[in-house]
């Protein structure tokens, strides 16, 4: 801990990449893990253009019941942090989760780079529509089946969000990587950028991840409190 502040008390710009452990203290379930999201159900079958196309309505269900979930949640002290943290840093983040948590908070420079679960678009024309309360799944005026703006497995993510995450991992002097199991590419690479170009980069998760042995730091523990505790070493 001492070795980051030390490194923090010398940055200016402070990347974030966060993962769904994040807004697991909002109530919002992770993927993976004891009661992660796909304990029951497979991720090829819920998140991808081919599960989709077997069976959209399933789908469709399943971002239903998520995003009543999301729908109530709250940002937490995690994501607050990070924006306090503004008043000392430059910072950035880099979202994987699709929950809006972060752009809740008000943080200046954010990327979802898997999208937001209240935006729509269509799967034929790709023409955008905001958050549809709709049971059943709806259809656009081209007679498109319209389904969740996320980006799931196989497909490609923004480019523009792709560089830009890029970017703010090349310029990170820390680089944090919070709540997010590491192993969903690309963004599990961005870490590896950070570290080429001189960042320190630290892991705060409750457990290790494939992502540990290649970083500076590992700090065990919820992202509410290891963050909490950070941003008083660094105002003491
Ligand atoms: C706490 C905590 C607390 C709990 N405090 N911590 C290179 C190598 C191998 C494979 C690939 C590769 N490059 C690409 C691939 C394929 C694939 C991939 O990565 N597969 C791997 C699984 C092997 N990637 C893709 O397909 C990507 N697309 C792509 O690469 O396109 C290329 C292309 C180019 C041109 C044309 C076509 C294609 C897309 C990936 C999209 C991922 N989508 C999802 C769904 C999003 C929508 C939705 O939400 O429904 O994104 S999958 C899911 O995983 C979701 C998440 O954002 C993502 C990451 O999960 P996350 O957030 O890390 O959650 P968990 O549950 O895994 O972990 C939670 C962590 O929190 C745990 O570690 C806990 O311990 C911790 N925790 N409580 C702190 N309180
Ligand atoms: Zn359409």
């Amino acid at each position: 801990m001492d070795r980051l502040i030390e490194r923090l008390k010398h940055a200016e710009n402070v990347t974030f990449l966060t993962g769904s452990g994040i807004s697991r203290e909002s109530g919002i379930p992770t993927f993976r893990g004891e009661d992660g999201l796909w304990k029951n159900y497979s991720p090829e079958e819920l998140a991808s253009p081919e599960g989709f196309m077997r069976d959209p309505q399933l789908v469709w269900d399943w971002y239903n019941w998520r995003r009543d979930i999301i729908r109530k949640a709250e940002p937490n002290k995690a994501h607050l942090t990070i924006k306090e943290f503004e008043k000392n840093f430059n910072v950035y983040v880099i979202t994987q989760n699709v929950d809006g948590l972060h752009e809740k908070t008000g943080v200046k420079n954010l990327v979802e780079l898997h999208g937001n679960i209240f935006r729509n678009r269509c799967s034929r024309c790709s023409k955008m529509y905001g958050d549809i309360q709709s049971k059943k799944i709806p259809t656009c005026e081209c007679g498109g089946l319209i389904r969740p703006d996320v980006v799931w497995f196989g497909e490609p993510l923004k480019e523009k969000d792709i560089s830009l995450a890029l970017e703010w991992s090349r310029n990170a002097d820390v680089f944090f990587l919070v709540g997010t199991s590491g192993i969903v590419y690309p963004a599990a690479s961005l870490p590896f950028f950070a570290k080429e170009n001189g960042g320190f980069v630290v892991e705060i998760n409750i457990e290790e991840t494939p992502l540990t042995p290649h970083i500076d730091l590992h700090l065990e523990g919820s992202a509410s409190q290891v963050l909490d505790t950070i941003l008083k070493g660094l105002n003491k």
